[in-house]
């Protein structure tokens, strides 16, 4: 794991320029001198969001090839490579803490660092792809828009561009959903038939309930996370359930109701016994999504290898310059 450097350990009037940053609402770079578990907590999170990224890229990969029209394969294509660069700019700010991308890799590889746990659901339909596009993105952007003010600099700045194309990837997904319920009866079955599988697993991406979220009062007073964990999925409760009007798809919790009162929407109990045994990695697809991503890795090594030897000669040819 990392540790700061030694010499801005002992940089006395880093602890205090630390706090002031933080109470300033100020961004923290990279130079800055950080607490040992600030360093640790944001390249846990910032290095779980890659992964996810990274390994979000295989459900809907299953798609490009069978995509119903040249259009539709271009644009899951663009969306799918969107998220490869989201993992790449991701691991980046990662690495500006210190942590090899090669460790983050491993830590991954190996099961050792989660990933979100909405990749590890199949997607049978095509249907699947509008489902993820409005709502897995949309929980991703009400999640991630308040990251772009998160206090680590390099993380802050990634978010923004992320949000952007998040924004555009959840209205594919709608457009795709409505261009189904716009459609043929059996469309519109298909279509209701994904909202129906993808709707709870995307509340519990927010992640556990308030009150067993050990990270988020520490993350929270360091100004990483913005909104609690059941702030942020009421939001995005909020946000859907006039969207699926306007769809004309059935949100399926017979609990979802407007409370005039909280002026919110409730909505019923999730199933945190099944969002635990995915994180347990006995989910509908763990073993699928991390052997493909072994053979990925395995079948990109000369890649890496080439980069590496292109990167020497580069370097060998500068020092004979100078
Ligand atoms: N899945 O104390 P808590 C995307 C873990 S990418 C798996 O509340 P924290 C997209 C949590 O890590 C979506 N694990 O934690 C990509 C912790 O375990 P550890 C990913 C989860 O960090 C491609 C434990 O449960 N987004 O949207 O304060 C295509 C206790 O939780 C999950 C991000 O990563 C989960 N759903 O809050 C389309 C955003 N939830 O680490 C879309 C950045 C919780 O202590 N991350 N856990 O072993 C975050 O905002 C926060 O890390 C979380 C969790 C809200 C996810």
């Amino acid at each position: 794991m990392t540790t700061a450097t030694p010499a801005r350990e002992l940089d006395e009037a880093g602890p205090a320029r630390f706090e002031e940053l933080i109470a300033a609402d100020q961004k923290v770079e990279p130079a800055d001198w950080m607490p040992d578990a600030y360093r640790r907590t944001l390249v846990r999170q910032i290095s779980q969001h890659a992964h996810s990224e990274i390994i979000g890229m295989q459900p809907e990969g299953n798609w490009i090839t069978r995509a119903p029209s040249l259009q539709r394969k271009a644009i899951l294509m663009a969306k799918v490579q969107d998220e490869a660069g989201h993992g790449l700019y991701l691991y980046s700010a990662a690495q500006t803490l210190g942590t090899p991308r090669e460790e983050m890799y491993e830590q991954l590889l190996t099961g050792k660092a989660k990933y979100s746990s909405i990749f590890n659901y199949l997607t049978p339909t095509w249907a699947d792809m509008g489902s993820i596009g409005w709502l897995v993105d949309g929980a991703a952007i009400c999640n991630q828009v308040p990251l772009c003010r998160a206090s680590y600099g390099p993380y802050a700045r990634a978010m923004v561009r992320i949000c952007k194309e998040e924004s555009f990837h959840q209205r594919q997904g709608f457009e795709i959903l409505l261009a189904l319920m716009n459609g043929t009866q059996a469309q519109r079955v298909m279509a209701q038939e994904s909202v129906n599988r993808w709707y709870a697993p995307a509340l519990m991406m927010f992640g556990p309930p308030d009150d067993a979220s050990p990270n988020s009062a520490q993350s929270m007073a360091w100004n990483i996370k913005r909104f609690s964990n059941d702030d942020l999925r009421q939001r995005f409760v909020d946000m859907i359930v006039p969207q699926a009007e306007i769809l004309g798809v059935t949100l399926p919790d017979p609990d979802l109701r407007w409370n005039e009162e909280r002026g919110h929407w409730d909505y019923g109990d999730l199933d945190w016994d099944e969002f635990r045994e995915v994180l347990a990695g006995r989910g509908q697809a763990n073993s699928i999504r991390i052997a493909k991503r072994r053979r990925a890795h395995e079948d990109g090594a000369w890649v890496r290898e080439a980069a590496r030897a292109y990167a020497e000669k580069q370097q060998a040819r500068e020092k004979v310059a100078s």
